[in-house]
């Protein structure tokens, strides 16, 4: 799916998004999931084309192997198969999806959802010029967006920043994200951002620096917040005990499942720390389940759930909008939104069908 615009980070640029989706078909109807890993292995070691193959090769048939399979027992199903917790996700909320709407209970009411909206954040990635920038973000400003997050990396940092918030005044909700492109030893340009009010520098160090985290925290007024390193609910844990953490972003798709996500909400809530719910250029599948989690009490903070036109001219469902800043948590079961029978068959390359049995 083409991208609306390039999204430059530290580590790449991504012009489009090679989307795997996973079908559970079962005797009560269709589930979907959305696979969040990117084409390469860039953000974190998994790839669509890689999840595709641990899915058929390793994962699929010991669910298809498992006879009745309800949401609760994927993820014990595939445990002896180490990481791969992207392609997991993917079949977990498959079947997650399949179950709820057999049950007529939507996503948000099955993980607690509390709000029916929840307000929209937008991720803005690494430009050629802060003239570019400035106007990026004045656009998303315009639509309503309601939190900023600069996508950072050594020599675009300290200048951007000071740019945007000059340009935009002190009020803009403003955040940066790294993308794990710094060391230790960049605490000074890091500790340099404190002047301007950041809500959170986010995954400043490589993601398994916990130690190096906890050490730079000691040095920055701005609380960190960590999205790479956090894979489960046990690093959530050990992060904040370390205090390599204060926030965290919570992206299902690394964690293992919408199951995983909201033991780490539950675990920050109890921790007193806050969390928000982080994008993957979801399309409307994925971006559905995420909306539905980010209406949770614990998710004070927003999240880079952006409407559908952030990133598609043609979502694979009806696209989310945004409406006074906030994207409406979808009530219908399960997902809530399906995809366009015509538009996927348009955007589909190859299909792989895994029967049980
Ligand atoms: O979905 O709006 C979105 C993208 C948000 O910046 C975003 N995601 O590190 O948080 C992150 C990045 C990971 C994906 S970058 C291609
Ligand atoms: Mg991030």
């Amino acid at each position: 799916m083409p991208l609306v615009a390039p999204f430059r980070t530290s580590f790449g640029v991504e012009t489009e998004r090679d989307v795997l989706l996973v079908r559970a078909a079962t005797p009560d109807g269709d589930g979907w999931g959305e696979c969040v890993a990117m084409s390469e292995p860039l953000y974190s070691p998994e790839y669509a084309d890689g999840a595709a193959d641990v899915i058929a090769r390793f994962l699929a048939p010991r669910l298809l192997a498992a006879g009745e399979v309800g949401p609760l027992d994927v993820a014990r199903l595939l445990e002896p198969v180490r990481g791969h917790r992207m392609a997991k996700a993917a079949l977990e909320t498959a079947v997650l999806d399949a179950w709820l709407r057999a049950r007529d209970e939507s996503f948000g009411s099955y993980l607690g959802a509390v709000r029916d909206r929840v307000p929209a954040g937008v991720s803005v990635g690494i430009m050629d010029s802060i003239p570019a920038l400035i106007d990026a973000v004045a656009g998303y400003l315009d639509q309503g967006y309601l939190r900023i997050k600069l996508k950072i990396e050594p020599g675009w940092d300290v200048e951007p920043v000071r740019a945007v918030r000059e340009r935009f005044g002190s009020e803009v909700l403003l955040q940066v994200d790294a993308n794990a492109a710094y060391t230790l030893a960049d605490a000074r340009v890091l500790a340099a951002l404190d002047d301007f009010d950041l809500l959170l520098i986010e995954q400043p160090l490589a993601e398994d620096d916990l130690r190096q985290h906890a050490e730079l925290a000691r040095l920055l007024r701005t609380p960190i917040c960590l999205d790479e390193s956090i894979e489960s609910a046990k690093d959530a844990a050990d992060a904040l005990l370390l205090g390599a953490c204060r926030i965290i972003n919570v992206k299902p798709g690394r964690v293992g499942g919408y199951l995983e996500a909201r033991r780490i909400h539950d675990l920050a809530q109890a921790h007193g720390a806050a969390v928000w719910c982080g994008g993957m250029l979801e399309t409307g599948l994925g971006r559905a389940a995420n909306v539905a989690l980010a209406a949770l009490p614990g998710f004070t903070l927003p999240g880079d759930t952006s409407a559908s036109d952030r990133y598609f001219a043609q979502d694979v469902t009806s696209p989310f909008v945004l409406e006074d800043g906030h994207v409406a948590v979808p009530t219908g079961a399960g997902l809530g939104v399906e995809p366009l029978p015509d538009v996927l068959v348009s955007l589909t390359t190859s299909t792989t069908w895994l029967p049980a049995g």
